[in-house]
């Protein structure tokens, strides 16, 4: 059935303060005009980055339910979009959930966020790298930072890689299951002044790189903005260049209104002050083949 509106399932905890998971996810999808259907997987008051004590309430128990009732009533989705996961037997019902509702046109975005900067998050350990890594090759699409690259491939953080050796972690990633692979905040060597995103489509075997100026900042959550952006965009016709480019100048945009304000990181990057430039023409084609 072709819907007017497209329908994305998002998978995701809920952490109430500090623009992360399904409070950046909602509003990015839907000022595009996508339907967001949160799966809660965990509800938190803040992410746990930066917070400490913070209140978890983990919702496995309820994700078989929550998935029978959506079958029952026939639901249908154009994406299946998943992130942060609460405990490693999430990653069975997960898999299940993408075994009963996607088709052949369901795109199937698995973000295997697990950490930083070289370090995993707190709530992260070695059985939930292990469950992601069965997780993505059930996936069309995944988004890893670099540390969440090298976690997946078992690989030391090492941030002095060339660019070959970068594709070939990314072909190492794309052989285990997905089509489409986005390495976000990929070092530039010796070039400390910028940061780059590449992507890599197995079908036409290119890889896209799109490098902008680095910014000597981390807002948490901004993961999570990027890919929402980026799913939104090819659910929308972009191509993979475009929808990557867009989703740089959305985030680029959002990390540059907040710079200039003094307030904490942790409370993540100004999203509702960058929303509109995610529907703006893509202005100056800044990616490149390599
Ligand atoms: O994607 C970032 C994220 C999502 N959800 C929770 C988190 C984080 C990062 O800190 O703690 C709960």
């Amino acid at each position: 059935m072709t819907r007017s509106v497209k329908r994305v399932a998002a998978i995701h905890d809920l952490s109430g303060f500090g623009r992360a998971s399904l409070t950046a996810i909602i509003p990015i999808m839907s000022y595009m005009g996508i339907q967001v259907c949160p799966m809660p997987t965990a509800v938190l008051s803040t992410h746990t980055t930066d917070f400490h004590e913070y209140s978890f309430v983990d919702l496995t128990d309820s994700m078989q339910d929550f998935m029978n009732h959506w079958k029952k009533i026939n639901l249908e989705f154009d994406a299946i979009y998943t992130g942060f996961l609460g405990s490693p037997r999430q990653v069975k019902i997960i898999s299940d959930f993408v075994k009963e509702f996607s088709s052949d046109s369901t795109l199937v975005l698995i973000d295997p966020v697990m950490g930083d900067e070289g370090e995993l998050y707190q709530t992260m350990n070695s059985e939930i790298v292990r469950s992601m890594r069965e997780l993505i090759k059930s996936a069309d699409i995944i988004t890893p930072n670099f540390t969440e690259a090298a976690y997946l491939l078992d690989k030391d953080y090492n941030l002095e890689l060339n660019e070959e050796t970068i594709k070939e972690w990314i072909l190492e990633l794309a052989n285990m299951g997905p089509d489409i692979v986005i390495m976000t905040s990929v070092p530039e060597n010796k070039d400390k002044s910028t940061i780059s995103v590449i992507a890599y489509e197995k079908k036409l075997n290119k890889f896209w790189k799109i490098t902008s100026e680095y910014i000597p900042v981390s807002y948490p959550g901004t993961g999570d903005s990027f890919a929402s952006a980026i799913l939104g965009r090819i659910l929308k016709g972009d191509n993979l260049p475009q929808a990557v480019g867009r989703g740089m100048q959305f985030i680029t945009s959002a990390i540059k209104e907040s710079y200039g304000f003094d307030y904490p990181t942790r409370e993540g990057i100004l999203i509702e002050k960058s929303l509109e430039v995610l529907n703006l023409p893509f202005m100056n084609g800044n990616y490149k083949l390599i």
